[in-house]
């Protein structure tokens, strides 16, 4: 198949160009460089060491003997040029892993607000928008997150996207319905994400587009099968306040021996899933699609649920370091429950990675390796969801009078 990667460069993109690669498929990655640029505006870098794209598609060549495209182009601002690539290259499939992904970026300030809006809706509108005019067929998958549901505890299931509900009809009898799931972003970020959903949902009805949306989980681990196979293809690790995520930042603390920066009491559940999994998740996708004038097909892409301060202790069983109780930043619940329906992959006979597999250590090992290349000072979480959240930030954890458990 042809297959079209948008935010290939990024850190789920990368690996999964590859594995596409890997399986013989012909691959081309648009990409802006945005997130490149974003670490010049934060002044931080991956931990690990990223080469430019060009360098990274040379090496992949030399390994494998496979060429992966690289088009540079920004998917929202560009949309006539977007255009004629689409007619040019014609794909049969595009995964959209580009947009602004990270809540805490998010909500900086106003300008990164709406910067985050304009970006995410724009690219995924143009995307859209320009399948409609080509007529090019391609089945769309799209990366979306689990945050669309929001973490309010029910104590039900969450299923795939759609909740089948009964409604009262005037006369009394029930209809039954199948909806979207009620949407509840916590953030700007997953406000986008919400949104994506419903122009999804109108592009398959009225232009019926093939779409899958990958409710995604938080994805930790660095490297797959195919970044392994030479040091220059290696994955990028953010570990700074804004971009880090919550397990990926805690075994790069454990790593360096800083106090695990756990937010508020830690019981937040969240959803996980390895990048190898991403990978494989993201092909199974591709050749499952929908068909034309189906609604969206909806897929919640994790492995297994855990509490914030259940995966702190996990690496300070293994690092020995303190943990950190710190004030919130974030406008979220203190502890909730999550129970998420996952049977789709399951059902396509995907064995996913789980915590117990091992793979923290690789980690812990990559973390220690490029420990040299941290910036302490970058890692503290200091983007405040409102004024009140802003004002209690701990700026550095390490001197703080805070609660310390070993
Ligand atoms: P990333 O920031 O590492 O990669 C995104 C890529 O998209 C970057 O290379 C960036 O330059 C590019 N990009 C952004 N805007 C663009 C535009 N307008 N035009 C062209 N390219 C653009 O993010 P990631 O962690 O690889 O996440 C990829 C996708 O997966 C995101 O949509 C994110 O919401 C989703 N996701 C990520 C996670 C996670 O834990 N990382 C979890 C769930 C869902
Ligand atoms: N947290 C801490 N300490 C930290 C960092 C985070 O306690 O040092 C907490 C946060 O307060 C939050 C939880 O850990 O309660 C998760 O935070 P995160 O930064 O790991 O994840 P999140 O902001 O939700 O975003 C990430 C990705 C995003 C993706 C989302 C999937 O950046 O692109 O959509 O995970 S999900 O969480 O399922 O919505």
């Amino acid at each position: 198949m042809k297959i079209a990667v948008m935010g290939g460069d990024g850190f789920c993109g990368w690996p999964t160009s590859l594995h596409l690669s890997a399986q013989g498929h012909e691959v081309a990655i648009v990409d802006n460089l945005s997130r490149r640029w974003i670490d010049t505006e934060l002044g931080v870098q991956s931990l690990t060491p990223m080469d430019s794209i060009q360098e990274r598609r040379r090496v992949w060549k030399q390994v494998t003997g496979n060429d992966v495209e690289f088009y540079l182009l920004d998917l929202a601002r560009d949309y006539e040029r977007f255009k004629k690539w689409l007619l040019d290259w014609r794909p049969d499939a595009i995964v959209h892993f580009a947009e602004q992904r990270a809540a805490p970026y998010s909500m900086k300030s106003d300008v990164h607000k709406t910067y985050t809006v304009n970006n995410n809706i724009s690219a995924t509108h143009n995307v859209l928008n320009a399948l409609v005019e080509t007529q090019i067929d391609a089945h769309l998958v799209h990366l979306g997150t689990m945050g669309v549901y929001g973490y309010s505890t029910v104590g039900a299931t969450i299923p795939e996207g759609y909740l089948d509900v009964k409604i009262q009809k005037e006369d009394g009898s029930m209809v039954d319905q199948s909806i979207l799931y009620p949407t509840r972003p916590g953030s700007i970020y997953h406000m986008t994400k919400s949104l994506d959903q419903i122009m999804f949902q109108f592009y398959a009805q009225n232009d019926r587009l093939r779409i899958t949306d990958l409710h995604q989980g938080i994805v930790w681990g660095t490297q797959t099968e195919q970044t392994r196979m030479h040091e220059q293809l290696i994955n990028r690790f953010d570990y700074d306040g804004d971009y880090g995520t919550v397990l990926n930042r805690f075994l790069i603390q454990g790593a360096i021996g800083y106090p695990l920066t756990v937010h508020g009491t830690g019981g937040q559940t969240r959803a996980f899933i390895h990048i190898q999994d991403t990978v494989k998740c993201v092909e199974a996708a591709i050749t499952n699609p929908p068909e034309a004038g189906e609604r969206v097909e909806i897929f919640n892409q994790m492995t297994e649920c855990h509490r914030v301060r259940d995966l702190a202790q996990m690496v300070a069983d293994r690092t020995g370091v303190d943990i950190k109780y710190l004030p919130n930043p974030r406008q979220e619940a203190d502890e909730n429950d999550l129970i998420v329906a996952n049977e789709k992959f399951r059902g396509l006979g995907l064995d996913l990675i789980t915590l117990s597999d091992g793979l923290m250590n690789e980690v812990i090992e990559i973390a220690q390796k490029y420990a040299y290349r941290v910036d302490r000072s970058r890692i503290p979480a200091v983007s405040g969801w409102n004024r009140e959240r802003a004002s209690q930030i701990v700026h550095d954890p390490v001197k703080a009078n805070l609660k310390a458990v070993s």
